[in-house]
């Protein structure tokens, strides 16, 4: 069995091997290349794992998944959080050759259910501590409605459901089994513009390439100690370099659930950590908590931090370094592929203004005009990329895809940028109907989309807001039959099951949206209405 996905023509592929980006190697041999080493490879509160407990939990865990009959190509589904499982988890779905969904931990019953539907997991495997996992009746209704699943394992579960116990549970007859390297080793999550959530297919050689080339310019290596804040599903904290990265290098991954200056100062001081991603808002935060009187001196290990997921603006940037003491790094990159860095000896003009170069020399990025031909270097449009390790298509979405690539599989990932002589990038805006929360994507069509379900509303229309902290934040529009309070329309979208970060923070009842003259909503004069509010 293997899953369809969109591949590379033949030339590229043979040209991506060639240059040694492409080296046929699963992405478990990041793992099973330390499987004989005593360090320890993740701190995660009180527990740790050296490399050789974390190869032998997922040699148990791997071993679990044969003996329950599900086999290589087909595909799980997870939902795990910041913890050690996560990382077990994953390697063991790749050794038995089973394509994963790492769903985030704050997604709800609604993105749980659309990825299910896309990819019919043979396997759920989630946590107790998540509240659509915290009793029974979730569980029951997901299990009954897609059929394909037939093994489900619970973190904090008990009997057969424990996925502690599979992991401890010592293998016999674990036989590594990953699906080829050319073929796809698990589905990242794109931020999305549409209805439905859509899946990018990742193969073991196109993620293989973006670590390693990643380890080489962040500059990670055995002695690296990384904490991991973001969420370890995110494409950001799994490969830029992320805790793979560090696994790859021999490093120590330290994890924090979440990103506040209260949890991460101690965690910092504490393991030592060397490099550590946040997004923007994160930033601020640690320096407010600088400010008023935590002070850096916890943060004195520290030397490396990336930043990346959504726009930092110069004036953060150029904080960094004097008020954290340590080195700012920018990373601009995209679930479907595309990476791009500061690289650690550049200017600091540069790292403070720009959004870094496209990591490999393979990556073909241009800018576009609205009609899809080349603007000439320093001029603002489109993002079109494709390279080594930027996908070919989302899993499954034959309309979607016609609209996203071009005729020549240049992927158009909806940013607004401009190039400079020397390649740097600087993003400027964006084209796609998306809201950037902070580093969090909202498909506006998505939740335009459960809005229309509430019995009272007509039209619906979800734009951005500028946010001091967090860059953007959504306001819904909406046409209703009868007045509908903010507080009534976010709690019938939780109850759809939606994730928190998508319900809208504003919500504004008007007599009828505005339309351009083709007939679309004009989300422009939206955007304008609200920046005239704003400024009162
Ligand atoms: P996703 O498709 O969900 O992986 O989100 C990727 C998108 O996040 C990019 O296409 C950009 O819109 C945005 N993004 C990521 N990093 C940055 C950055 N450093 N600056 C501005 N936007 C960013
Ligand atoms: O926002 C992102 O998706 C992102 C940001 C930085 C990403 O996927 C990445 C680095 O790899």
């Amino acid at each position: 069995m293997t899953i369809p996905f969109t591949r590379w023509p033949e030339a590229f592929a043979r040209r991506y091997r060639e240059k040694g980006y492409w080296q046929d190697l699963p992405l478990t041999d990041i793992l099973t290349r330390h499987a004989g080493c005593d360090t320890v490879a993740i701190i995660d509160g009180e527990r740790r794992y050296t490399y050789r407990q974390f190869n032998q939990a997922v040699e148990n865990l791997a071993a679990t998944f044969q003996a329950q009959g599900i086999r290589r190509g087909e595909t799980a589904l997870v939902q795990l959080g910041n913890v050690a499982e996560f990382y077990i988890t994953f390697f063991a779905l790749l050794q038995a050759g089973i394509a994963p969904v790492n769903a985030l931990f704050s997604h709800q019953r609604s993105e749980l259910n659309a990825y299910a539907l896309q990819i019919k997991p043979a396997l759920l495997i989630a946590d107790r501590a998540h509240a659509c996992f915290a009793t029974d009746d979730f569980l029951n209704t997901f299990v009954a409605a897609h059929c394909s699943v037939r093994h489900v394992l619970l973190r904090g579960g008990d009997g057969e459901y424990a996925l502690e116990k599979a992991i401890d549970r010592p293998a016999d007859n674990f036989l590594a089994n990953p699906t080829p390297a050319d073929e796809v080793a698990f589905f990242q999550l794109s931020g999305g513009s549409t209805g439905t959530p859509k899946l990018i297919p990742r193969t073991h050689n196109d993620y293989y390439y973006s670590i390693r080339r990643s380890n080489e310019i962040c500059g990670i290596t055995a002695d690296t100690r990384y904490l991991n804040a973001l969420p370890a599903a995110h494409n950001y904290a799994m490969s830029s370099p992320g805790s793979l990265g560090v696994f790859l290098a021999g490093g120590c991954v330290v994890l924090a659930s979440d990103p506040s200056a209260t949890l991460c100062f101690p965690l910092i001081e504490q393991h030592q950590i060397n490099v550590t991603s946040l997004v923007p808002p994160a930033v601020s935060l640690w320096l407010q908590a600088i400010a008023e009187g935590a002070g850096n001196s916890q943060l004195r290990s520290l030397k490396l931090l990336q930043v990346g997921g959504a726009r930092l603006s110069a004036s953060l940037a150029a904080r960094i370094p004097a008020e954290i003491g340590c080195q700012l790094q920018q990373v601009f990159g995209m679930a479907e592929g595309l990476v791009n860095y500061t690289a650690l000896d550049d200017t600091p003009e540069r790292i403070i203004n720009t959004q870094g170069r496209p990591m490999c020399p393979d990556d073909e990025v241009w800018v576009a005009d609205e009609n899809g031909n080349p603007l000439p270097r320093g001029e603002v449009g489109r993002l079109m990329t494709r390279g080594p390790y930027t996908f070919r298509g989302y899993f499954n979405s034959p309309e979607h895809n016609a609209s996203a690539f071009d005729e020549n599989g240049f992927y158009c990932s909806g940013d607004l940028i401009a190039i400079d002589e020397e390649g740097y990038i600087t993003v400027q805006g964006r084209e796609k109907d998306q809201i950037n929360r902070g580093g969090e994507k909202i498909a506006a069509e998505e939740i335009e989309n459960l809005l229309l379900r509430h019995e009272a509303v007509i039209h619906a229309a979800l734009v951005s807001m500028e946010d001091s902290l967090l860059g953007e934040k959504s306001c819904a529009y909406l046409v209703v039959k009868q007045p509908l309070r903010a507080v009534e329309v976010r709690r019938f979208l939780r109850e759809q099951g939606v994730a928190d970060y998508k319900l809208p923070d504003r919500v504004e009842c008007v007599e009828a949206l505005p339309l351009t003259p083709v007939g679309k909503v004009d989300k422009k004069q939206l955007r304008l209405w609200l920046a005239e509010r704003a400024r009162g």
